[in-house]
């Protein structure tokens, strides 16, 4: 057969096909890392697939002239609910580069200050909802609020839709919805061959049809307004002109926009507030550190209404979220894509087109971090620190043209809830919480209960 490999010793098959791919494929793929080491084809039925993570390799698929976004089978499978919008859109997809242009200064610096009387809306809300659970003597589920957070500040922000999370009980159905299709997309790749999976296809296409009602009607709110002069996400995408070309997004990629940035703009922002949240349990002295500088700001004031110049004050708090995402990147994979034959790292030959995925959690064990990969240690991300390592070292959102285009949203929305938190609770382990890890494509702490007590000037 044409697609025949070369032989290639220079890195290890690890066939999983007797086994399974498990509803954690990402730390299953992690432990093969640690076992065969930082290179290694994993082979599952009839899918193979190179898996990188050691910084030298990794510095060169960040190379944009040698490689580009690639779109994993599994990517694939998210386009069956996200078409071509910006996230799962193939490089040469005309409509990437026509959205990117659009879309981008919704993202520049400057809208960050348009977006935080939302953001801080919406911290408001968590406040309301954690002290009414401290006053019960309840815990609450760290991993539901930072969703319900997440949700609620993209939605307002960037669609000037209200999700109202926290006037739900039970999480809004568009996030089950969203979490069954990201698992179906997760768990394809692991399905036997012959086998028959038509409920699982079933329940997925209502689910997905369900995430498109849901962005008919935060399109139909905004349309039915009638107000075109708002120049927020959706603005954009209904009414905004190429820059160069004067043309508009089309219907069917608008929608496809929408369910991409409902999807991408709060699911991995929630995760890792969860996992800093998490940290900083554990980590007292991290904890008093990020107090302090959380004191520094606001003194005692109760309802501290922080201003835009404040977030970019919480160097250490943002230290904390950068520190988290090392060890749990929540969107934990990446794939890169050869645009021509090449030989990775000298010894490895890929074909034009070939594709592989890039293990960020491993990436961030490389032994460039230095002693004890596995401790939370937020002096990593010192400007010294950060100035003396690779910048190749740290891929929480992706590298290259095609990197994450809402990380300041995510950092700004993330570092000012956590500055409240911890400036308005002492955290209490009540339940001497073991981390686990759920994946539905992201990583989340699942079962993550926190008992919150009200700070008073003297803690
Ligand atoms: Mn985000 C791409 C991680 C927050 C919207 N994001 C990516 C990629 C990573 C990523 C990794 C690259 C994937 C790839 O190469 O295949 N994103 C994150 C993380 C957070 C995050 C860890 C939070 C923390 N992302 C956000 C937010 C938004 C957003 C918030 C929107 C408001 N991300 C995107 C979009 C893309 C993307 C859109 C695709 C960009 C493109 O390909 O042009």
């Amino acid at each position: 057969p044409t697609d025949a490999r070369p032989a290639d010793d220079a890195v290890p098959l690890v066939d999983i096909s007797g086994g399974e791919l498990t509803e954690t494929p990402i730390q299953q793929t992690m432990e093969l890392a640690r076992v065969h080491g930082p290179v290694f084809r994993r082979r599952l039925n009839e899918h193979e697939h190179l898996f990188v993570s050691s910084l030298d390799l990794v510095t060169e698929l960040a190379d944009e002239t040698r490689f580009s976004k690639g779109i994993s089978k599994t990517l694939d499978y998210v386009r069956e609910f996200a078409g071509d919008g910006l996230f799962t859109a193939y490089n040469d997809e005309p409509n990437w580069a026509k959205a990117h242009d659009i879309l981008m200064p919704a993202f520049a610096l400057g809208s960050m200050r348009t977006y935080h009387p939302a953001m801080l809306r919406v911290a408001h809300r968590v406040m309301a909802s954690w002290d009414r659970q401290a006053a019960r003597g309840a815990a609450v589920d760290v991993a539901d609020d930072m969703t319900r957070m997440t949700l609620d500040t993209i939605g307002l922000a960037g669609f000037g839709f209200d999700f109202d999370s926290f006037g739900r009980a039970t999480p809004h159905p568009f996030v089950e919805a969203m979490v069954r299709c990201l698992k179906w997309s997760m768990r394809r790749l692991g399905r036997t061959p012959g086998a028959d999976y038509s409920e699982q296809d079933r329940e997925f296409e209502q689910d997905s049809a369900y995430l498109a009602s849901v962005v008919d009607e935060v399109i139909a709110a905004r349309t039915k307004s009638g107000d075109t002069s708002v120049d927020d996400l959706l603005g954009l995408m209904l009414g905004a002109a190429h820059p160069e070309d004067g043309t508009t997004l089309d219907a069917a990629n608008i929608r496809n926009q929408v369910i991409t940035f409902l999807i991408a703009g709060h699911e991995t922002t929630s995760g890792t507030l969860s996992f800093a949240l998490y940290h900083l349990l554990k980590d007292p002295t991290a904890l008093r550190l990020a107090q302090r500088e959380a004191d520094e700001l606001w003194g005692d004031t109760p309802d501290p209404d922080p201003t835009f110049e404040d977030i970019g004050k919480l160097r250490f708090t943002r230290q904390v979220l950068s520190e988290a995402l090392r060890l749990w990147p929540t969107a934990a994979a990446f794939t890169r894509q050869a645009r021509e034959d090449t030989l990775l790292g000298g010894r490895i030959p890929l074909r034009a087109g070939e594709l592989v995925t890039v293990l960020t959690p491993m990436l961030h064990r490389d032994p460039a971090w230095g002693d004890n990969l596995e401790l939370f240690d937020p002096a990593r991300f010192t400007p010294e620190a950060e100035a003396a390592r690779s910048p190749h070292a740290y891929k929480p959102f992706g590298t290259g043209e095609r990197a994450c285009i809402g990380r300041q949203f995510a950092l700004h929305e993330a570092t000012m809830l956590l500055a409240l938190l911890v400036h308005r609770y002492r955290f209490v382990d009540s339940a001497n919480y073991q981390l686990r890890i759920k994946e539905s494509l992201t990583l989340k702490p699942h079962g993550f209960a926190l008992s919150l007590i009200p700070r008073t000037p003297a803690d």
